[in-house]
């Protein structure tokens, strides 16, 4: 940290290293989550900080914003915002920036591999070759992804992403969305029930945030098809996670392929226990590309913002 310089960030939580480097070259950087005494610290420096960064999936609390009169600028390291309150940035005219577009390729990517790990028993297989139990035993037998209907919760880039991929796996693609998607020539669908009752794999690509929150509760997960699997690679907010453990348990749906939880890193012990759930620790960006990418917008973001430059990747 050098304490000389005058503009000042306040990082929420950790980013990756090369970012932190380069955002300390330039600005005095404080780490929030280094601090013992986090009150203390906002009492005492709270004055001095012009621009925050931080984690999609961690965002910043407005009592922490509270503390910072002369902040400007919430720079977040991925695309969702559902973790910062707009409405209070807004209201303090605190620009918002997203790291948009540099991470849709590598979240598609992961709904593909979990629809494909998961179908096709990959997790399984590969423990059943470890054990040595392919010596004596015959593997069993998986389900078949092509030609089957993918059904695509929020057709946004990565639910686009996503559609083009399971197009090349001659999947039909569905999609549910506010409203129709001009120019996209996939089957609509005006509600996430008749989505979820046409599709053997649903995938979830919607934005978290109040409006979302458990839109996948039982209700819908009693729709789908006992053969159909459940793919999350947007919030574990949208999904209601008791709901979605009690139809994975009763074999309501055939299994899950989950990146997002509602307490993360916390996930429940009967997720863990369940033998037809794919797990990942929210990995859907954590690509060495991808992170690098995310690290150049970020700090374009807080570089424009301290030149007083037109910021690159604000949202509205
Ligand atoms: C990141 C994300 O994993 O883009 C988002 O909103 O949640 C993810 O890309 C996260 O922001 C970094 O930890």
């Amino acid at each position: 940290m050098n304490s000389e310089n005058p503009r000042a960030v306040l990082l929420i939580a950790p980013v990756v290293e090369g970012l932190l480097d380069k955002l300390s070259s330039a600005y005095s950087v404080y780490r929030l989550y280094e601090q013992q005494d986090e009150a203390a610290f906002l009492r005492e420096r709270g004055v001095n900080i012009h621009a925050v960064v931080t984690r999609g999936d961690v965002g910043v609390k407005n009592t922490v914003l509270e503390q910072l009169p002369n902040v400007g600028l919430v720079a977040i390291f991925g695309v969702g915002t559902d973790a910062v309150d707009l409405e209070y940035t807004r209201s303090r005219k605190i620009a918002v920036t997203i790291t948009s577009g540099v991470l849709t390729n590598d979240v598609a990517d992961l709904a593909m591999g979990l629809l494909l790990a998961g179908a096709r028993q990959l997790c399984h297989g590969d423990k059943f070759v470890r054990e040595g139990r392919w010596l004596t035993t015959a593997p069993s037998l998986a389900t078949q992804v092509s030609g089957k209907r993918i059904g695509i919760v929020g057709m946004g880039n990565i639910g686009q992403a996503i559609a083009r991929r399971a197009s090349g796996f001659d999947m039909q693609v569905l999609y549910t969305d506010r409203k129709r998607i001009e120019n996209l020539d996939y089957q609509w669908c005006a509600d996430i029930y008749t989505l979820a009752h046409e599709s053997d794999f649903l995938v979830i690509a919607a934005s978290g945030g109040a409006a979302n929150r458990g839109m996948i509760d039982a209700t819908v997960l009693n729709v789908m098809p006992r053969h159909a699997w459940l793919i999350n690679v947007a919030r574990g907010s949208l999904v209601d996670e008791k709901a979605l453990i009690r139809a994975l348990q009763n074999h309501v749906i055939a299994g899950a392929g989950l990146d997002v939880y509602e307490e993360e890193p916390h996930v429940p012990a009967e997720l863990i226990a369940l033998e037809n759930v794919i797990l990942q620790p929210h990995v859907a960006s954590a690509t060495h590309e991808t992170r690098q990418k995310m690290s150049e917008v970020v700090f374009d973001n807080v570089a424009a913002y301290f030149d007083g430059a037109s910021l690159p990747n604000a949202i509205e």
